[in-house]
């Protein structure tokens, strides 16, 4: 190390900042604490609200005539749970290469959006500087990425009198898939991570009745005892004769790397698959037992989530 250059680090650590050459080109992003950020109805976002930076792959061009084609395109970076509270969403990503599609002077966005169907909230926002610099182990100072910054709201509005941020209303256009690990990481700090009991596929921190695992499947906030996986419902099909059982389950559309199978039994020591073909939504899956209610004594039905 050359005398000038260790004079400027010693000089550093005297302002209380002590840098390392352990670095990483990083991406600080965030929105402005205490903004107002609004749906297109004027109400405050809550804490169903997730922020994504990221990039699309390949040549995609996010529009907002395009909104059924993002969720397929889009790789996330790194991802916040909206707080509700100081109304702040915000993270960071360091990398030493450029991962696909994150490669060097490709557009980054900042998507944020309230998992409703069929009509979802999106804002997307970006600014033309917003490109991925090369990685690099030795890059000392990050970049911050603000919405305050941004310039562009390819779908939503920016800045105007009344608010920071306005959604708008996306009809039929799905979010995402996202691992459980992903979910994990969203939810759960860095140290709860490491605590299984807090944050592992069986725990229940807001003890609702529904493990991490079924919060996840189902989309509800594993942080939230009013947020719980529903109940499947059980009814009588009523269409076409004779009439059957019938059960309905609710499901994340973000579900991925774990799959529903619906099955069904007479004698309870064994089970057959019975397929989900009176699917209405693709959050509402419905079965019918597979015989009718006439010709059977009793029969049970069950929807089990595999890895
Ligand atoms: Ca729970």
């Amino acid at each position: 190390m050359t005398p000038g250059r260790l004079s400027c680090l010693l000089c550093c650590c005297s302002y209380g900042v002590c840098l390392t050459a352990a670095s990483a080109t990083q991406i600080d992003w965030n929105g402005f604490p205490f903004s107002t950020n609004l749906t297109s109805a004027g109400q405050p976002w809550d804490d169903t609200w997730v922020a994504e930076l990221g990039s699309f792959t390949g040549s995609f061009i996010p529009t907002a005539a395009n909104t059924p084609q993002w969720a397929a395109a889009w790789r996330a970076a790194s991802r916040s749970v909206y707080q509700p509270v100081t109304r702040y969403f915000g993270g960071s990503y360091s990398y030493d290469t450029n991962v696909a599609p994150f490669l060097t002077g490709t557009q980054a966005y900042l998507w944020l959006f309230h998992p409703g169907a069929p009509q979802g909230e999106w804002i997307l926002l970006t600014h033309p500087s917003w490109t991925w610099p090369a990685g690099s182990p030795g890059n000392f100072f990050p970049l911050t990425w603000a919405s305050t910054d941004a310039s562009q709201a390819v779908v939503g509005q920016l800045a105007a009198p009344g608010w920071d941020l306005k959604s708008a209303a996306v009809l039929n256009s799905p979010l995402p898939v996202l691992t459980f690990t992903d979910w994990q990481t969203l939810y759960f700090t860095a140290g709860e991570l490491a605590n299984p009991a807090l944050s592992g596929p069986n725990a229940d921190p807001d003890g609702d009745g529904g493990s991490n695992l079924m919060e996840y499947a189902a989309g509800t906030l594993p942080r939230r005892a009013t947020s719980f996986p529903p109940p499947v419902q059980i009814f009588l099909h009523p269409e076409g004769t004779p009439t059957h059982a019938a059960a309905r389950l609710f499901r994340s559309t973000r579900l991925t790397g774990y799959t529903w199978q619906a099955q069904a039994s007479e004698p309870l020591s064994s089970w057959a698959g019975i397929p989900i073909t009176l699917t209405e939504f693709p959050w509402e899956w419905t079965v019918r037992y597979p015989t009718p209610l006439s010709t059977t004594s009793r029969g049970f039905l069950r929807f089990r989530l595999t890895p």
